[in-house]
């Protein structure tokens, strides 16, 4: 009696660990441990064939049951083990996944020549007193002409070299000037030296020397006792800060309408040393900005009295001061956002 119950629980072993030899996925691995070790498993039910043995012997049985059941466990616990290892070497083949390689390199950005130039620009005003204020690129035309005495009918206002937007006296400012009218008419009477830096437009063929987007810069400072002496100060000292201490500069007559009187402000050419070369047209020397004494009339439009104050305004284009500090021979090489010129800066 006991032998036979003894072989049936060998045999359910030994049928049981070759069902589970050839089991290759998950889902019939749990099919098996039902059928085993479920509460209705084969394993389970073994444990009531108690009954059929004498009492001294169902000791035993219980133990050798409860044995079976441990083996058949650690059996399935192996065979769980080895399907997610092949799952996971299976996975590893088809990704080819070698988590010993180095990380990828995030790309990280940089500043845009312009901005480069701007930044130190504005740095150098800051130190001397400058603060930076910023004014829509959105305009009407009273504050990119009229305030700025350009009067209907100057060159200046041809329809030629402005964007007009659909509303009328509404256009894209032709340089960052209406700024200067919003900084005056902000603190007048206070005295103020700002900068103003930003983009400008220009309806014009855009060719290796004018784009219809550029930067701009001006600079302004109102106040009692301000003379053409301080606008030289600050200018040389700029110029000196941003291209070296040995720099020469010359102060050429010219005419702005908003300045009386203007000039030109030229700087000895950084590539020959003033010797004459291609860059500087072998004059020696190079155009760095625009400047002058505040006109009186642009003065009264914001909001100061010119028998009271007098003023210095400048004016330049970073995007042309960048291409004599890196020798950039075509300003459409700024905006048409190639990767291999942007990544040679900053
Ligand atoms: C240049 C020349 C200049 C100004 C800009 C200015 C503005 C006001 C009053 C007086 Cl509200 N002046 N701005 C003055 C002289 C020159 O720019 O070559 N810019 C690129």
């Amino acid at each position: 009696m006991a032998e036979r119950v003894y072989e049936t629980l060998h045999q359910l072993e030994t049928e049981a660990l070759q069902e589970l030899d050839a089991i290759t996925d998950e889902k019939t691995l749990d099919e098996w441990r039902v059928r085993y070790l479920g509460r209705k498993g084969k394993a389970t039910l073994a444990v009531r064939r108690l009954k059929e043995l004498p009492p001294e012997e169902r000791p035993a049985y219980g133990k050798a049951v409860n044995a079976l059941k441990e083996r058949l466990l650690a059996a399935l616990e192996a065979k769980q083990e080895a399907l997610k290892a092949q799952a996971l070497a299976a996975e590893l083949q088809v990704e080819a996944f070698d988590p010993t390689l180095p990380g990828r390199q995030p790309s990280l950005g940089r500043y845009h020549p312009s901005n480069l130039v701007l930044r130190e620009i504005i740095d150098i005003f800051r130190q001397m007193g400058f603060q930076v204020l910023f004014s829509p690129e959105v305009e009407t035309d009273d504050y990119n002409f009229g305030l700025l005495n350009i009067p209907p009918g100057h060159p200046a206002r041809d329809m030629w070299d402005t964007f007009y937007t659909t509303r009328e006296g509404v256009l894209l400012r032709t340089h960052t000037s209406p700024g200067q009218i919003w900084a005056m008419r902000q603190f007048a009477p206070e005295p103020i030296r700002v900068i103003l830096p930003g983009k400008c437009y220009r309806y014009e063929q855009v060719t290796a020397r004018s784009e219809m987007m550029f930067h701009q810069v001006e600079g302004l400072a109102v106040g009692k006792h301000i003379t053409f002496a301080d606008l030289k100060g600050t200018v040389v000292n700029f110029i000196r800060q941003l291209f070296g201490p040995e720099r020469q500069l010359r102060f050429r007559c010219s005419h702005f309408p908003f300045t009386e009187p203007s000039v030109e402000v030229d700087m000895d050419c950084i590539l020959c040393q003033g010797k004459g070369c291609r860059v500087c047209k072998y004059t020696g020397w190079l155009e760095i900005m625009g400047a002058g004494m505040v006109h009186p009339v642009v003065l009264r439009n914001g909001g100061y009295d010119p028998e009271e104050v007098t003023g210095f305004a400048f004016g330049m284009g970073p995007e042309r001061i960048a291409m004599l500090r890196y020798g950039i021979d075509d300003i459409r090489y700024f905006f048409s956002n190639d990767i291999r010129f942007l990544q040679q800066f900053g």
